[in-house]
């Protein structure tokens, strides 16, 4: 059983994270534990008692202070994409019915969002002495797409956040020794839950890059490095950059598959043979390589502590849709009973989507998605649903096809087809990018005379022609 959320975060940290004035660096803000316990106490204070918070999640101290704050009070915390453009943000603020939104500085359109901005102020100080919630409270209301519609809500509780953070030091040997270095974003759980709440509940210092460069990791020699496979790919383009991580201790890979030439490229630039591990932001991270055991390219490890994994394969089949169980899992998606029935099998385990296979040396293999409408571009994932919403607002567009193609770089990057009348690729690229998350825009569009179709009139993915 975890230790409860709230004493790892109240707790005076470790021999590096401790009493460092600079414990948490994010860009160019440095502070101690201490100070960023006074703010967030602060932030607790200004909430307590609110249903549900908003954090606009820029990559910025104050985000830090908001998250940890209303943890503190035990305020669901619903972190939003700070670059959503109004149709996105606007959904999120609804279906969660957050009734403040909290914000380090606010930005320009801020006033129009349909909930009470409260600004965040690091010079703030206040001690928190409220109590424990309970383990199975919900921590956070994290938005994720699906195949179609718009973003559901997935809610984390405490003991999920709590079990995950501890399994995963248990499999790298994270420790208040170990300062963690990344720059990705704070409203997914890559980037805040195991990347700022893993920090301070290990009592690691922790620096944030701002955004996740090759020359911004080189610069800090850390000892413990995350990345998505994009940042990895990055980094192995820049020789330089990578040879000045050899001094790390541990590199970490997720969010998407981390392809076999990074891995080697990886090793033989720095030394390091990376460390590759698999999650969902339902189930949090699941799977992993051991700092203490062996990393294979291509392979992302076993079941962390506490999770059973199992593959539905068909008769006579190694490889089938990967499912789990174990108390990293979510509790639902917020107000969807059905999309959450959807998501587990009758005899309750978690349907990923994911195909995959297990060696029989228990290493898990990840294959792809079973549905190719879940796209993963950088280590975001995008429904092609939702992004062809966005085109079909549009009023000079009819039709709209958006799928992934596979890209060096990205993984996958989004391509839309469209049939439209008169409009540009840049101004559609544009519109997408204007109405949500930019990173949900398509890098290419294709315009056709017509969507390829079947007899009943279901547009065919499969037919489209190459991006
Ligand atoms: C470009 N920009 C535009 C634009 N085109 N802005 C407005 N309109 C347009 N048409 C701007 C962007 O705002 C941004 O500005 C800049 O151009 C570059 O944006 P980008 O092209 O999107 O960046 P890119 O280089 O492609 O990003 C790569 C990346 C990013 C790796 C940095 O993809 C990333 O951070 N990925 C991490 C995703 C992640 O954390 N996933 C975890 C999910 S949790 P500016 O000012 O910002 O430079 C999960 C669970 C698990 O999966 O297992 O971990
Ligand atoms: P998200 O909900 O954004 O966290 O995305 C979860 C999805 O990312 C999973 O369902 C996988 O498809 C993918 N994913 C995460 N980690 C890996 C990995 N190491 N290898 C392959 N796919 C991954």
């Amino acid at each position: 059983m975890s230790a409860p959320l709230l004493t790892s975060l109240a707790g005076s940290g470790g021999a590096s994270g401790g009493d460092r004035p600079d414990a948490l660096t994010v860009g160019p803000r440095a502070c101690s534990r201490e100070e960023l316990l006074g703010a967030a106490g602060a932030v607790a204070a200004r909430i307590a008692g609110a249903p549900v918070v908003a954090v606009r999640a820029t990559p910025t101290a104050e985000t830090v202070a908001a998250v940890v704050g209303a943890l503190l009070a035990g305020v669901p915390v619903v972190p939003v994409p700070p670059d959503s453009g109004p149709a996105e943000r606007d959904h999120i603020l609804r279906d969660s019915k957050a009734a403040l939104l909290l914000t380090g500085e606010p930005s320009e359109d801020e006033h129009a969002a349909p909930v009470e901005t409260v600004p965040v102020d690091l010079a703030e100080r206040a001690a928190w002495s409220g109590a424990e919630p309970a383990p199975e409270s919900t921590a956070f209301i994290l938005y994720t797409s699906g195949t179609t519609g718009a973003p559901k809500g997935a809610l984390i509780s405490r003991r999920a956040v709590a079990a995950d953070l501890d399994a995963l030091a248990g499999a790298w040997a994270w420790t208040p020794e170990d300062t963690l270095v990344h720059g990705l974003p704070l409203f997914h759980v890559h980037g805040l839950v195991l990347g700022v709440l893993g920090a301070l509940r290990v009592g690691s210092r922790l620096v944030h890059t701002g955004r996740p460069t090759p020359a911004a990791y080189a610069a800090v020699g850390g000892s413990l490095y995350f990345g998505v496979p994009t940042v990895w790919h990055r980094v192995v383009q820049d020789p330089a950059a990578a040879r000045a991580l050899s001094a790390a201790r541990l590199l970490v890979s997720g969010s998407a598959p981390l392809p076999a030439p990074v891995f080697r490229d990886l090793e033989q630039l720095t030394g390091h043979r990376p460390v590759e591990r698999y999650g969902m932001t339902e189930t949090l991270i699941t799977i992993s390589t051991r700092a203490d055991g062996e990393r294979r390219p291509g392979y992302v490890g076993t079941p962390l502590s506490g999770i059973r994994t199992r593959i539905a394969a068909e008769e006579g089949a190694e490889i089938g849709e990967l499912q789990l169980t174990g108390p990293t899992l979510f509790d639902g998606y917020l107000n969807r009973p059905e999309a959450t029935a959807g998501s587990y099998t009758e005899d309750g385990w978690f349907r990923t989507g994911d195909i995959a296979a297990v060696e029989p040396d228990g290493f898990h293999r990840i294959v792809g998605r079973a549905s190719t409408d879940l796209i993963k571009s950088g280590g975001y994932r995008i429904g092609a649903g939702e992004v062809e919403n966005a085109l079909l607002d549009h009023p000079a567009v009819r039709e709209a096809a958006v799928v992934g193609a596979p890209h060096e770089d990205l993984g996958q990057q989004i391509v839309a087809y469209v049939v439209v009348d008169g409009v540009s690729e840049a101004e559609l690229i544009d519109f997408v990018a204007g109405q949500l998350s930019v990173h949900k825009r398509p890098r290419k569009v294709r315009f056709l005379d017509a969507l390829p179709r079947n007899a009943m009139g279901k547009p065919q993915k499969k037919l489209l022609p190459p991006a």
